[in-house]
């Protein structure tokens, strides 16, 4: 049984090492990192990328043996410098609706309420859709190279991929609305300032640092992590509902078999071993 969960495991791996073209993954204990790769194109959003993204969300997403997820860009230049403006250079105004609303769906809002810990991991460049990658991950860590910025503006865009809100969200509207409307990038040392990133690290510690703490979310209870998750987006999202959400779900965590080991583990001095989602 064990056997075949492993085989399982290690076909899903192959599989999407063997059919993703513009992401490649590697991974460390119960983490994956997962690495934008297009590195001749500063790692751009452009359709194919964001498909594969989202295809890797949905098996890392059932698969019990990952327990937290980094997202970074390949290459020590760029995290992702934006959406494709290549691609969609070209579009008409109902085309553009289309590729915001589909990015919203299949990735950003994915990641956003993803149930297991995302860590972005940001080296070098950090624009416009890039940006809004790593405002949907749930915490962000940098390397002092990185430039964090809403660039849309300077296309006569704004930003589509939820920068106008989730931005603000994070570091308020003032700053928040300074950089989107003059569109330049801010440093890493501001960006940390500000709040936009909770770690700030040289380069060659980055993928360490994440490692390290997505590791440390690891030994918790991944089914507890997921309501806060819920519970904190919730009352974003909604204020008016985000109390209401905490009180449903920290009711159901009593239910859990998650509960009964972590308390049973406190009582009897020893440490919960978790594995439930
Ligand atoms: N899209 C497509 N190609 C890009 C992008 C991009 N966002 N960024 C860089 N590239 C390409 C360049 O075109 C170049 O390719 P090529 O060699 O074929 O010409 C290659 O990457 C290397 O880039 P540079 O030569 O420009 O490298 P530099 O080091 O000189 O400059 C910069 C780096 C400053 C990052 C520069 O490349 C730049 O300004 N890039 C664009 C940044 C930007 O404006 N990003 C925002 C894009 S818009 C967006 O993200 C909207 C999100 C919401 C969309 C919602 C759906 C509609």
């Amino acid at each position: 049984m064990q056997e075949r969960k492993l085989l399982d495991y290690l076909y899903t791996l192959n599989f999407s090492v063997m059919n993703f073209k513009n992401i490649s993954i590697s991974s460390s204990k119960s983490i994956r990192t997962i690495y934008i790769s297009r590195q001749k194109q500063l790692n751009a959003l452009n359709a194919q990328t964001l498909e594969e993204l989202s295809m890797c969300l949905g098996q890392f997403l059932e698969d019990k043996d990952v327990r937290g997820l980094i997202i970074t860009g390949e290459g020590k230049k760029s995290f992702v410098a934006g959406a494709d403006i290549k691609e969609f250079a070209k579009y008409s105004s109902n085309e553009g609706l289309e590729l915001s609303e589909k990015g919203h769906k299949t990735v950003f809002d994915v990641i956003y309420n993803y149930p297991k810990p995302i860590i972005a991991a940001i080296n070098g460049y950090c624009l416009g859709g890039g940006l809004e990658l790593a405002l949907a991950c749930h915490i962000r860590i940098g390397s002092s190279n990185a430039l964090l910025g809403l660039p849309e503006v300077s296309l006569g865009l704004i930003p589509g991929y939820g920068g106008t809100q989730r931005l603000p969200a994070l570091i308020g509207r003032g700053r928040a609305l300074e950089m989107i409307l003059n569109g330049k990038p801010i440093t890493a040392e501001q960006a940390y300032e500000w709040g936009l990133l909770n770690h700030l690290v040289d380069q060659e510690d980055l993928l360490d640092k994440a490692q390290k703490l997505a590791e440390s979310f690891s030994n918790n209870s991944l089914l507890a992590q997921s309501h806060a998750i819920a519970a904190v987006n919730r009352g974003l999202i909604d204020p008016s509902k985000g109390q209401e959400e905490e009180i449903k779900r920290f009711g159901a965590c009593f239910q859990t078999s998650d509960f009964k080991e972590g308390v049973g583990a406190f009582l009897e001095k020893r440490r919960p071993d978790f594995n439930n989602l």
